[in-house]
């Protein structure tokens, strides 16, 4: 087996390679931008998916809280103004919960975290507590799962308005957002790895990493597949 160490288009390519991996093809989300989701299953998936949410920030300080380089560190600060908000800019996680508003939801059964299931919450503490114990260009890599992201937000924002027209069009503006501030922090991220990820064990290993975070991402999917089920 090679050792030599893939060159930067190589190495791009075998991230890339890794997508179809992830959880647009777990069988639960393609029953929610299928359109074939009862409501109680996309309020299962919102009110879940909010712990994700609001952890994507506290993942981010901890990439911050173990990074020694100023320029990554004025990059990466962006990801948790975009999340927690800044200025007039209410930011992910409350536009997050306008999402659950027009879902049905009520604010405080979100944020009080009642449905949120074992099997979503251990998946999304052992991504946060990664991202706290790596070295940040470890967890920097672990993000790239969102080479894939576009994809995800453009087929529910051209999905849902019609296989759902109950859900307010306004509580989608979620998606709409991470459309570009995906395709932006990916930039960042996929360009940080590949020049950071030198010999081939190194690229090895970031392939691993993008591994364990789609496993996330798909655990997080088997354990409301499970509960809530899917047709
Ligand atoms: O809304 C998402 C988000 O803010 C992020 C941050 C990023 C990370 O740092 O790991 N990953 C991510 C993702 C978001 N949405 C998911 C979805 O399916 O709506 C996709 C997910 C990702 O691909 O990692």
């Amino acid at each position: 087996m090679s050792t030599a160490p893939w060159n930067r288009s190589e190495f791009e390519h075998e991230l890339r390679a890794k997508g179809r991996a992830y959880h647009i093809h777990h069988p639960f989300n393609a029953m929610l931008n299928s359109g074939r989701a009862r409501p109680e299953q996309i309020r299962g998936w919102v009110a879940n998916r909010f712990y994700y949410q609001i952890n994507i920030p506290v993942k981010d300080a901890a990439i911050l809280a173990n990074c020694d380089d100023r320029a990554v560190r004025r990059s990466w600060v962006q990801r948790i103004l975009d999340h927690d908000g800044h200025d007039d800019d209410p930011g992910g996680i409350e536009t997050w919960l306008r999402l659950a508003e027009a879902v049905g939801l009520r604010r405080e059964r979100v944020e009080g975290l009642m449905d949120v299931l074992p099997g979503v919450r251990f998946a999304v503490d052992a991504y946060v507590n990664f991202a706290r114990r790596a070295p940040w260009p470890e967890a920097v890599c672990a993000s790239l799962t969102e080479l894939f992201a576009p994809e995800i937000h453009k087929q529910r924002l051209a999905g849902w308005p019609e296989h759902y027209p109950w859900i307010d069009r306004s509580g989608l503006a979620y998606f709409q957002n991470r459309v570009s501030q995906a395709r932006r922090d990916v930039q960042f991220s996929l360009a940080t790895t590949l020049e950071r990820f030198k010999t081939r064990a190194e690229q090895d290993r970031a392939l691993l990493i993008l591994q364990f975070k789609l496993d996330v991402l798909w655990q997080m999917n088997d354990a409301m597949q499970q509960h809530y089920g899917v047709q």
